[in-house]
């Protein structure tokens, strides 16, 4: 997988050297190129941002960088007398874009932006299939909406959101994008259960949070490991575990509960939130 990131701030991204994600671009999973976006400025100050129109507080970033960034990265297609042999994808399983336009490869365009719809694994998991994705990290009050809407005209845009909270710019957002997309390449992580076991892998524990875990030794500082997880009954250790990650739904993520499958909870879960304080019997079943 190709990622090309466009950012004010390349030493931002200094982290993707190491651990997981430094490891699977040296064993040439991962292209990663960060570019900095003010190498497309042309002022003595490199300017990336101006006022916004129609006033307000701060500052938008300028479209000239972002558009002769995007046009550097994906070269805008020429037509040509060939005509394509089987529309739709080419050798590589890429995508085309743009009806009549020349046989191209184009990525798709994710903007992090608090403004977007939400981030979610199941995008990790769309993402993770994709040939090649540019992420364009905006500063400030955001980038110019001409930006987005010409490069629509090119490739598919993706504006997303990790939540409803406001960080300072959208390199931080593109960490964590690039993180959960990492993971889930085919030889990154070393277990390939790790990835189907996640809370909210798409069919995986129909999104319940994960339960708690432990490890050796078996009782520290007075505190045992429960014994279920000692007796070997695999059975009954994976029922425990599906209780433990009802009751842990039901504290901190009772929404998820209200969106389950009415079959995706058979009569012990049922039991289990009951007792947590969570009848799930369409009577008083909190969301
Ligand atoms: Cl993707 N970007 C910014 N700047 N702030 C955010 C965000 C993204 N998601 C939540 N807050």
């Amino acid at each position: 997988m190709k990622l090309d990131i466009v950012t004010i701030f390349p030493e931002y991204f200094a982290p993707l050297d190491i651990s997981l994600l430094g490891k699977a671009r040296r064993a040439g999973l991962l292209d990663v190129r960060v570019h900095d976006l003010r190498d497309w400025t042309h002022d003595r100050h490199r300017t990336v941002d101006d006022t916004p129109y129609g006033g307000g507080p701060g500052m938008v970033m300028k479209p000239d960088p972002w558009g002769e960034a995007l046009d550097t990265l994906v070269p805008p297609t020429t037509p040509t007398a060939e005509p394509d042999p089987e529309p739709g994808t080419d050798e590589s399983g890429a995508r085309e874009f743009g009806a009549g336009a020349a046989p191209a490869t184009v990525p798709r365009l994710i903007i992090p932006t608090p403004s977007g719809r939400p981030f979610t694994q199941a995008d990790a998991v769309r993402y993770a299939a994709e040939p090649w994705l540019v992420f364009a990290c905006g500063r400030y009050e955001g980038i110019d909406t001409r930006v987005a809407e010409e490069a629509r005209t090119r490739m598919p845009v993706d504006e997303v959101s990790l939540g409803d909270f406001v960080l300072a710019g959208g390199e931080v957002a593109v960490l964590v994008m690039v993180e959960a997309i990492g993971r889930l390449l085919p030889g990154v992580l070393g277990n390939a259960d790790s990835v189907a076991d996640d809370s909210f892998a798409p069919g995986a524990m129909e999104s319940l949070l994960e339960g708690p875990v432990y490890t050796k030794p078996p009782v520290w500082r007075e505190r045992p490991v429960p014994d279920i997880l000692l007796s070997g009954h695999h059975g009954a250790i994976a029922r425990w575990r599906r209780d433990e990650a009802l009751r842990r739904t039901a504290r901190h993520r009772p929404e998820l509960l209200s969106h389950l499958a009415p079959e995706a909870l058979d009569k012990h879960d049922r039991a289990v939130l009951r007792e947590a304080g969570f009848p799930v019997d369409g009577e008083g079943m909190a969301d």
